[in-house]
């Protein structure tokens, strides 16, 4: 692992301009005042027990009161709330009724094709009912792990949520995953049933998710998976297997719309979300029901500045976290209006979105940078064609944000008076833990600003002191929070390794390493530098290089293979991969094409590599490991600089240079 070579995004982040929120942004936020939020960041510090307590009385209700706020037994292990009983469907739908918002719209949905949905909180609550009966039906039983691989659709939600109500976890897996990718995750968690649909539509395609589900069973994940459970999306013709597959709708018409909350403990198992790092397959991320719910929720309330009648639309897909988290549970549990978009933004759709923000009238807007970037290269006069009044407060997420994309979003989009909250968090966190509080504090384009309150971090050397002032360092998190993960499923060593034992902290155990680099400048502003590990973020999608590399040696010509990250004004990051022939195969462009669509086929569309570089072999040290960062600056074009003395055989360097 090394910094130096995000210097250069560094530089680019360099930027002094400073945005306080406007008066009357600030005159009407949930917090207001520097003193206020200065309090909240106070208390958490002088008693963090009292402080979580606090929130988890009096915003999310409980069936039987916790004794323990935090219990630090078996640490890093940590336990939150742990006597309460809790169902965050309840706190999700249930109460929200129980105050007389049922006729609330809970949910509103904008299909690709153009049809569109809404459904009122008591609407939300008797689907979400009726599949909760249905999934009991078919021997869905509390503590089953239920696969979701779906498209955005309403019933995505409904499946997420129906799981939720029986206490059977669920484990997403993004609809963009290939029928390999789905494979490995059914296995690794055990996962007896699956809700998919007979496709889904993305980018003027059809994806066939059916047969992806197909594949991976019949490739393996036949020895876990028992029952199929097929929404109808496309209604394109696919193959049902007797006594296997089922339909959605078959399965639901006859089902009562009432369904009692199962009880749970607040450490029972809410979710599992697989998450790509750095070494090794993508780990199964584990997160729990208490303290989750009181993150996704508070988290959601301050930075969004929720007012009952928000309409707020974040554009993620809920299989990543971000859904989870900012289009389901965090908003429901607030009683928000959420609006899921089934489309994704393509050179032919980008219109559509601020056609959906006047159309709705949408209030908040979350997306991410990759989405920005590619609303400003297809030019200011399509969102000028909207009337994006109703806009007071945009986010951002996945991926830092340079300052001329932010400065756009915030004059083209937000017309200079919504503030922008650059939100940074992962997988591993359950929801954001840096981002400025809108009403309060003054932002800077590029830098999320500061910790939330009850949120310590530190930038810190790999022996754990902290760094100068502007000096780049790792990111860790000193304090436990309660939407953190609670183990790798399966594999606790791996998660003590990962994110625990990287970085040995001066005096201080439990110290979580986010494998983010950063830095804070004189004004105590945090600047993320993306990854200092081997995962990269392309389109704010991550992926671990080691998991593209295992495929494209699993393909039959390949000997050996490296991959990197390139810098890409558009994507962020693009895949660059080097590889090495089996003896007696020649490299073609037609052998570039088979890999790249390897790749593809074992991860997913996600995955492709933007080029593939052949070459006799690969660049090394004495003792045999892969120099990354010199494929690194090859493939960003720029010289070799640094140390090459350790390299086997300096013919190499020479040979790449002319291929790459
Ligand atoms: C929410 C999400 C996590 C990684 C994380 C960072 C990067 C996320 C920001 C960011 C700069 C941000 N979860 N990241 N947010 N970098 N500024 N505001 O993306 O698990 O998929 O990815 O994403 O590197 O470690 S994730």
């Amino acid at each position: 692992m090394s910094l130096d070579k995000k210097n250069s995004i560094n530089n680019i982040l360099e930027e002094s301009r400073i945005f306080p929120p406007s008066k009357k942004f600030a005159e009407n936020s949930n917090i207001r005042s520097q003193k206020e939020f200065l309090s909240l960041k106070k208390q958490a510090l002088n008693n963090p027990t009292k402080f979580w307590e606090s929130f988890a009385k009096s915003e999310i209700d409980w069936f039987e009161p916790f004794q323990t706020v935090l219990d630090s037994d078996n640490a890093p292990f940590f336990k939150w709330f742990k006597e309460g009983k809790i169902n965050i469907t309840y706190n999700c739908l249930d109460r929200h009724i129980k105050k007389g918002l049922g006729a609330k719209t809970a949910l509103i949905w904008e299909g690709e094709p153009g049809d569109s949905k809404k459904y009122t909180y008591e609407e939300l609550l008797k689907e979400v009912c009726k599949a909760a009966n249905a999934l009991k039906s078919i021997g869905v039983k509390k503590g089953d792990l239920v696969c979701i691989y779906m498209p955005m659709i309403p019933e995505a939600m409904f499946a997420m949520l129906a799981c939720a109500r029986i206490g059977a976890p669920h484990s997403v897996v993004f609809g963009g995953f290939s029928s390999e990718a789905l494979k490995d995750r059914l296995i690794d968690g055990n996962a007896r049933f699956v809700i998919t649909a007979d496709g889904g539509f993305r980018k003027d395609k059809v994806i066939e998710l059916k047969q992806a589900v197909d594949a991976a069973i019949e490739s393996g994940a036949d020895k876990v998976v028992e029952k199929v459970v097929v929404v109808q999306r496309t209604k394109k013709n696919i193959s049902m297997v007797d006594d296997r597959d089922l339909w959605w709708h078959e399965l639901l018409k006859d089902q009562k719309d009432q369904c009692e909350p199962e009880v749970m403990n607040s450490e029972d198992r809410l979710f599992i979300l697989y998450t790509s790092g750095s070494t090794g397959k993508p780990k199964g991320v584990v997160h729990t029901i208490g303290g989750y719910n009181l993150w996704s929720h508070l988290t959601f309330k301050w930075i969004f500045d929720l007012k009952d009648d928000d309409i707020y639309w974040c554009t993620a897909d809920v299989g990543w976290i971000t859904g989870h988290s900012y289009i389901v549970y965090g908003p429901l549990s607030n009683g928000a209006t959420t609006l899921m978009y089934e489309g994704v933004p393509r050179p032919s759709n980008l219109g559509a979105f601020w056609e959906i923000v006047q159309k709705y009238k949408v209030s908040i807007f979350y997306t991410a940078p990759t989405a920005i970037r590619a609303f400003m290269k297809s030019g200011r006069e399509i969102p000028d064609k909207y009337n994006l009044e109703s806009l007071r407060l945009l986010g951002t997420v996945g991926e830092p944000i340079n300052p001329e994309a932010w400065i756009w979003y915030k004059d083209v989009i937000g017309k200079n008076k919504c503030p922008i909250v650059d939100t940074w968090w992962q997988t591993e966190t359950g929801g954001v833990m840096i981002s400025p509080l809108p009403g309060v504090v003054a932002t800077k384009p590029g830098s999320a600003t500061f910790p939330l309150p009850g949120i310590e971090v530190e930038i810190v050397d790999k022996n754990g002191d902290k760094v100068e002032e502007n000096d780049g360092g790792y990111l860790i998190i000193k304090k436990p929070w309660p939407g953190m993960m609670r183990t790798i499923h399966g594999n606790s060593e791996r998660y003590l390794e990962s994110y625990w034992e990287y970085i040995s902290f001066k005096g201080e155990k439990n110290v979580y390493f986010a494998g983010d680099g950063a830095r804070i400048d004189e004004d105590g502003y945090i600047w993320i530098m993306g990854r200092v590990d081997d995962v990269i973020s392309v389109s704010g999608h991550r992926l671990g290089t080691m998991e593209i590399e295992s495929a494209l040696v699993s393909h039959k010509s390949v000997a050996e293979s490296a991959v990197v990250g390139k810098k890409d004004d558009l994507k962020g990051e693009v895949i660059v991969a080097f590889v090495s022939l089996e003896k007696d195969v020649n490299g073609s462009s037609e052998l570039v094409e088979d890999l790249k669509k390897h790749v593809v086929h074992e991860i997913g569309i996600i995955a492709k590599p933007e080029k593939i570089i052949i070459s006799d072999s690969l660049p090394k040290t004495r003792s045999g490991k892969i120099m990354r960062r010199i494929l690194r600056s090859l493939a960003a074009g720029e010289e070799i600089s640094g140390d090459i003395s350790t390299l086997e055989d300096s013919s190499v360097l020479e040979k790449l240079k002319e291929l790459s």
